[in-house]
């Protein structure tokens, strides 16, 4: 094979019974670029962050950023001429993905609900903003405006009222991020903007940052959103608990579940898209057709050459983490979306609505020729902070309710108590913790027990 062709493997499970667990440790994965070795790296720098400030900040911002810094806010002049300077034709677009991005949000928004169990016993459920947010953006091999968009609107959409935002300082506009990036956060209205990237972004927010004389203090945030690469995702399963996340989003992923229907044409266009961000990113193919898998190979050479960035695409297609899964038919090929739990999950079968339908794991689903991951990166109006490396089997891409807690309130009247306070008394004795009933029985002196 010549050094341009993509080497994109085959994993035939075709005739093995796989388990679930089996099914996942065949599936195409990353290999030693996984959020569990990156953990020490990560550690080293919250612990610069959490001990030194803007101090490691500035450190750190030299070290991987080329860039040297007295203080990462962004000033608000920035902000302005970034918008300014914005290309109309950019404009338009992010102000469509924004319009978008919002009533698919609001739409999101769930209802609080007041339930009355009897008379005067009045259990409520209110959903409630976090006080403040940060996200981050992204920066490094491209430019992600599209990214702001989808951090901020739910962030909005849920009634959050202090949002901070970082990404990385860019040595060619001057240390601060890329002008775009302050472009759309100035057309959300989003002031807070930190030139700072990666894992020490992440632990900034999360712990805060004291002033200097440089610059004000960056107070630290209840949650912490947004994707990234290995460092960002790892910082992020670090500091939750001390913050919450959204997911971990990292390195892009994509998954095809296609039959012999499918336009090989479309499919290798649709995994060399996100094979395009990085040389790590997952492009995966899941088929019981062989002539559709051999006709897609070839077409991923075809267009892996043609595009710009084709060293990083054919890398990334090339690697441990891409590859065709040969099934044995749809019941299989479902399997496998599920042990594989994609970012991003594109159907496109016969009846793929149908098939979608039965989709358990998953960041998100794209159903059919006309939904492409493109259209979710920056124009469905869905969004595209999704988990990643398996992690959509328990975690849910960025919404409304990720800036959201569901607080219960409970109302009940005098008599409402009384209705249940030997079913409190009883249930208190036998877990041996009768001052729990006392609580209860000093409410109603003089009464029976
Ligand atoms: N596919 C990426 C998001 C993105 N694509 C931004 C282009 N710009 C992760 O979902
Ligand atoms: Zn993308």
């Amino acid at each position: 094979t010549p050094a341009t062709a993509v080497n994109f493997r085959t994993v035939d499970v075709r005739g093995r019974n796989l388990t679930l667990a089996g099914l996942r440790a065949a599936v195409p994965r990353a290999q030693g670029q996984t959020v569990a070795n990156a953990e020490e790296k990560v550690l080293d720098i919250i612990g610069a962050v959490r001990a030194r400030g803007f101090e490691a900040l500035a450190e750190l911002a030299l070290r991987f950023d080329g860039v040297e810094q007295s203080h990462p806010r962004v000033p608000a002049e920035a902000m302005d001429s970034a918008l300014e300077k914005l290309d109309p034709a950019v404009r338009k677009a992010l102000e469509e993905s924004i319009r978008r991005a919002r009533i698919f949000a609001d739409g999101q928004r769930p209802r609080n609900v007041d339930v009355e169990l009897g008379d005067g016993a009045l259990v409520s459920q209110n959903w409630v903003p976090v006080a403040r947010v940060g996200l981050y953006v992204p920066g490094g091999l491209a430019v992600y405006p599209s990214s702001v968009i989808m951090n901020v609107v739910p962030a909005l959409a849920a009634g959050v009222e202090s949002i901070a935002l970082a990404s990385p300082p860019q040595k060619e506009f001057g240390g601060l991020p890329h002008p775009t990036i302050l472009a759309a956060a100035a057309l959300l209205g989003i002031t807070e903007v930190y030139a700072i990237g990666g894992a020490q972004a992440i632990a900034a927010f999360a712990y805060g940052v004291d002033a200097t004389e440089a610059g004000p203090a960056l107070e630290p945030v209840d949650v912490v959103t947004g994707p990234g690469n290995i460092f960002v995702a790892t910082a992020k399963r670090l500091v939750k608990g001390v913050v919450g996340i959204d997911s971990e989003a990292g390195t892009t992923e994509i998954a095809i579940l296609a039959d012999a229907t499918a336009q090989p044409a479309l499919v290798a266009a649709d995994l060399i898209s996100q094979a395009e961000h990085d040389p790590q990113a997952a492009s995966v193919l899941i088929t019981d057709s062989e002539d559709l898998a051999a006709a897609v190979r070839a077409e991923l050479d075809v267009q892996a050459a043609a595009t710009k960035h084709s060293g990083r695409v054919r890398e990334a297609l090339s690697g441990p983490q891409s590859g065709v899964v040969l099934v044995d038919g749809l019941e299989q090929g479902i399997a496998a979306c599920d042990a594989y739990a994609a970012e991003h999950l594109e159907i496109m079968t016969r009846d793929a609505s149908a098939v979608a339908a039965r989709i358990r794991n998953a960041g998100a689903i794209f159903v059919g020729d006309y939904s492409p991951v493109s259209l979710g990166d920056y124009c469905a109006g869905s969004n595209h902070v999704l988990p990643t490396s398996g992690t959509a089997a328990f975690s849910s891409g960025l919404n409304v309710t990720t800036f959201l807690r569901a607080i219960q309130v409970v109302n009940y009247s005098r008599d409402a108590l009384a209705e249940v306070s030997s079913h409190i008394v009883n249930l208190s004795r036998a877990e041996d913790l009768p001052a729990h009933g006392d609580a209860v029985t000093v409410r109603f002196p003089g009464a029976a027990s």
